[in-house]
């Protein structure tokens, strides 16, 4: 299997199959039973990805600001981060602590992510992961300077990318998806998980 890795940013392509790209889909829509998606306010205005989390942490904006918080805006606390995604972050983490949030952006149609830093979490010794479900995404990553110079890679449903050394704090971002790439969704849209260590 070829393997990308710049300035230690990973992909493992297609590291998910069909099946367990469907385990993981089928307990993440457990956990939006309990914690409903939402659409994050910034400053900005709302973000066209939808959210909701997993774990003893979500990530939270509104026009306070953004930050992590136990409970979901309905007051709720997120739900347990399900084993398979657990699984998951064990296999490929590299990490002696557990993830203490998973978060889950939803993409439809034209929803994007703009450039960004994961920097609200306490522990960079620890890696972010991420698993890419649905239609194909096109990430930025660039350096830890928003300036630097960025490259560009395709995701697809069932690659896994960690974030960790030199590149764990690096901006990026989701610059669109390319629709009708997968069937994973009957409606397509693209499913994002991130798990962290936050504490
Ligand atoms: C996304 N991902 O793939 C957005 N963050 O929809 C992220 O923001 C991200 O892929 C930290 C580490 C890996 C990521
Ligand atoms: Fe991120």
């Amino acid at each position: 299997m070829t393997m990308i890795d710049i300035k230690d940013f990973r992909v493992f392509p297609g590291h998910l199959d069909r099946p367990a790209q469907e385990t993981l889909v089928a307990a993440v829509r457990d956990v939006l039973r309990h914690a409903p998606l939402f659409r994050p306010r910034t400053r900005r205005g709302p973000m066209s990805v939808r959210m909701s989390a997993a774990g003893d942490f979500g990530w939270i904006s509104d026009p306070k600001g953004y930050r992590y918080e136990a409970h979901h805006p309905d007051g709720q606390p997120w739900p347990p981060i399900p084993e398979p995604v657990m699984s998951l972050w064990r296999d490929l983490a590299d990490c002696p602590r557990d993830p203490e949030c998973c978060l889950i952006n939803w993409y439809d149609g034209d929803a994007r992510m703009g450039l960004h830093q994961d920097v609200d979490e306490q522990d960079f010794d620890c890696p972010v992961l991420s698993v890419s479900l649905g239609d194909e995404a096109l990430f930025r990553m660039g350096g830890t300077d928003r300036r630097d110079p960025t490259t560009s890679h395709w995701l697809k449903s069932g690659d896994v990318v960690l974030l960790r050394g030199a590149s764990r704090r690096a901006f990026h971002g989701i610059d669109r998806l390319r629709p009708g790439t997968s069937t994973l969704f009957p409606d397509g849209g693209r499913l994002n998980l991130t798990l962290r260590v936050v504490t």
